[in-house]
């Protein structure tokens, strides 16, 4: 059995208004449209604003006529994606498995890791603690076999609750559930279900296969059944944000002095390689490209099992496919990159890697010192 988390930050635009202004704390709190000018709504409101019945998306209008003395804050998204940020980033230390769904929010694949922790509890206990101190936002966590179970868990949990879903408790938990709740039911697929009797979730679970297919189709059909039986396969699909990273090089003349190819490799090597660690990814896959004078160009690659993150295996591999190449023509320009991008670290069979990761963090630390890439390693050394 998988543990799935879903977190959840709580009345997030608002929550990080009332952190830049303490003074603010505690009332009523709207982001959104300038009530001024009577048009827009509402990104999201505090707690204490929802006890006045206001919510996103409601039009700024019906907001300020139902709490006029609120605080008004239009949205400052790019204060919004700094906090966004720091709180994904904070995730990835509970598991290498997060997949980032909004900006407020994410799945953490926990399985396997569950046993650190005395109990499910204590578990997202110690992920709210964690958030709270990387960025002093409150969260709702939600833990649960799956995907599906773990988010309505913590919509159930909110504000700053948690709330655990065991197998045991699937029934009670979805039974009573208004359908609309099952995800991939929009209003439309809502209304169909609803007349024909549908209104919770419980409802479906009398119901044949074919009888819900007549209804909604059959692929709906067959989708909704597994929901109402709390069941729900999809992996945590963690994200990588570029799918490469590569540096390549045009000479200023075209290059028949071959031995110029390796300390210039070994210098692509050191800037992709730099990208690649503060990326925080792996790299599955190392490619070259060679353009040759007569535009002619070529690429090659090879796949790093387990994924590699360090210089010197980048390095090894990038000039093994260059001298794997016949042709030997003049060179106009060349690329190194490295690719299939994994948030997984595979412990490598091999002492060596490690060492030479090490090797790498060192030089990495010491070039963020002194503000540049002063440090560098031998192989980068031309002659001339
Ligand atoms: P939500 O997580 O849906 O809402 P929330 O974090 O404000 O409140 P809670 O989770 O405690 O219920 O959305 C995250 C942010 O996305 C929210 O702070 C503002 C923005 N947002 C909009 O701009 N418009 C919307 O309609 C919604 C739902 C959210
Ligand atoms: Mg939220």
């Amino acid at each position: 059995m998988r543990t799935i988390v879903h977190v959840d930050l709580d009345a997030f635009f608002a929550a990080v208004e009332a952190l830049r202004h303490p003074e603010y704390r505690g009332k009523p709190i709207v982001v959104g449209a300038d009530p001024a000018t009577g048009r827009g709504v509402v990104a999201t409101c505090s707690y204490e604003a929802r006890a006045y019945g206001i919510r996103s998306a409601m039009p700024i209008a019906e907001a300020y006529r139902r709490c006029p003395h609120a605080v008004y804050l239009r949205p400052d998204m790019r204060c919004y994606e700094r906090y966004s940020r720091a709180f994904h980033d904070s995730l990835l230390q509970f598991s290498p498995v997060v997949e980032p769904l909004s900006i407020d929010e994410a799945f953490i694949d926990m399985t396997g890791c569950e046993h650190f922790y005395p109990s499910s509890q204590a578990m997202a206990r110690a992920i709210q603690k964690s958030i709270y101190e990387t960025c002093e936002l409150k969260a709702s966590v939600g833990v649960a076999p799956n995907k599906f179970l773990a988010k309505l868990a913590s919509d159930r949990a909110k504000p700053n609750g948690i709330a655990v879903i065991r197998p045991d408790d699937i029934r009670a938990f979805l039974d009573p559930m208004p359908i609309e709740q099952l995800w991939g039911v929009g209003p439309k697929t809502a209304l169909r279900l609803r007349q024909v009797g549908f209104r919770r979730v419980r409802d479906l679970l009398g119901v044949s296969p074919e009888g819900l297919a007549a209804r909604v189709g059959p692929s709906t059909a067959a989708h909704l059944l597994q929901l109402a039986q709390g069941i729900d396969d999809r992996p945590v699909e963690p994200r990588s944000e570029a799918k490469s990273i590569s540096r390549e090089i045009t000479f200023d003349r075209d290059v028949t002095d071959f031995s110029l190819i390796r300390p210039t490799m070994a210098r692509l090597v050191a800037d992709v390689g730099v990208r690649l660690r503060k990326s925080g990814f792996w790299a599955g896959k190392v490619f070259i490209k060679v353009r040759y004078s007569d535009f002619t160009t070529l690429t090659r690659q090879t796949t790093c099992r387990p994924p590699i993150q360090s210089d010197d295996p980048i390095f090894d591999a990038a000039y093994s496919l260059w001298s794997s190449l016949k042709s030997r023509r003049p060179i106009r320009l060349i690329g190194v990159g490295v690719g299939e991008l994994t948030q997984i670290k595979q412990e490598s069979l091999f002492g060596e890697h490690q060492r030479s990761d090490h090797i790498s963090e060192t030089i990495d630390r010491i070039n963020d010192k002194l503000g540049a890439r002063l440090l560098r390693r031998g192989r980068e050394w031309t002659a001339n």
